[in-house]
């Protein structure tokens, strides 16, 4: 972990200078862990919650071994590098392996993201007992690679209004490996309340719109007011978000895998959107299929 404030990380087709207008860095809240109230309160203030070491680090690096061991198997990683270094193998390319369950729910894997120290952070967190989807997202995303600007409620946004996100690094992460970047202020600032009333109400499955808003950091910052903010992470570490936190990631520049999952969590009494839960999850049914309308043309259509 080596870079600091002025330091310029790509992201999307923009580079920002840590520390500068558009990137800071993010808070962690383990100071508050054993009050629920103030979590609530800082999670309605700030948009997150980072939590540091909440899962034993041995938990997770056991998950991230049974992740590069399925690389490996599809000829993914380096043959001649250690296989726990995750480096990027010859024609290695970045792969979204969300609902993957020969790595998902695998015992390793399992035991990070429905861990007693996740589970009970939610059920102390919503002052009731949580459940979270069957369905997990997993990512390895490689050299180049990045996740655009977006809010998860278009992709997940059917059932519970108290649906969280926890993203989970199956790495220690530093900024140049392409840490995930949340947009702080768009889940309450006046100025993202269009946003949030138009892409906000969109479904992908329904609507058959492309899921990202937007590639250019800069381009949000200077027209929807907030900052970007980032951090470097260690495995162990939780990075919790609610629906309407935009967010995208920092651009990989390293030849090695950044490798991460995220899964949701809600009131187990709340309504769940049907496509993300039981033995086999249906999933996203409808995005994708036939014809997809462009961020660009909705966006002209809603006016943002
Ligand atoms: O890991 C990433 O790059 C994207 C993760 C994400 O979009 C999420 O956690 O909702």
């Amino acid at each position: 972990m080596s870079a600091a404030t002025g330091t310029i990380l790509p992201m999307g087709k923009r580079e920002l200078e840590l520390g500068g207008k558009y990137l800071g860095n993010l808070r962690d809240s383990n100071e508050l862990l054993d009050n629920p109230e103030a979590l609530r309160a800082r999670m309605t203030e700030d948009g997150y919650l980072l939590l540091r070491g909440l899962q034993p680090r041995e938990n997770v690096v056991a998950a991230r071994r049974v992740l590069l061991e399925n690389l490996s198997a599809n000829k993914q990683l380096d043959p001649n590098a250690p296989l726990m270094d995750g480096v990027i193998g010859e024609g290695g390319r970045g792969a979204f392996m969300g609902g993957a369950k020969a790595v998902t729910h695998t015992p390793e894997f399992l035991s990070v993201v429905e861990s007693p120290q996740i589970m009970g952070f939610f059920d102390r967190f919503f002052s009731e007992q949580s459940l979270t989807f069957d369905y997990k997202w997993l990512r390895a995303v490689g050299k180049g690679g990045y996740t655009g600007a977006h809010y998860d409620v278009v992709y997940m946004g059917r059932g519970s209004a108290r649906l969280h996100t926890v993203w989970t690094p199956l790495a220690d992460i530093s900024y140049e490996d392409g840490p995930l970047a949340l947009l702080l202020g768009s889940h309450n600032l006046e100025g993202f309340k269009k946003l949030r009333e138009t892409y906000g109400r969109m479904d992908v499955d329904r609507d058959k719109v492309q899921g990202w808003f937007s590639d250019d950091p800069m381009h949000l910052v200077d027209t929807f007011g907030g900052r970007f903010a980032t951090t470097e992470f260690r495995m162990g570490d939780v990075l919790i978000f609610g629906m309407y936190t935009m967010h995208g990631s920092i651009t990989n520049q390293t030849g090695r895998f950044r490798l991460s999952c995220d899964t949701r969590y809600q009131p187990a009494s709340d309504p769940v959107d049907e496509r993300w839960v039981g033995e086999n999850p249906i999933a996203h049914y409808g995005w994708h299929k036939g014809e997809t309308k462009s961020m660009e043309t909705a966006r002209k259509e809603w006016g943002v």
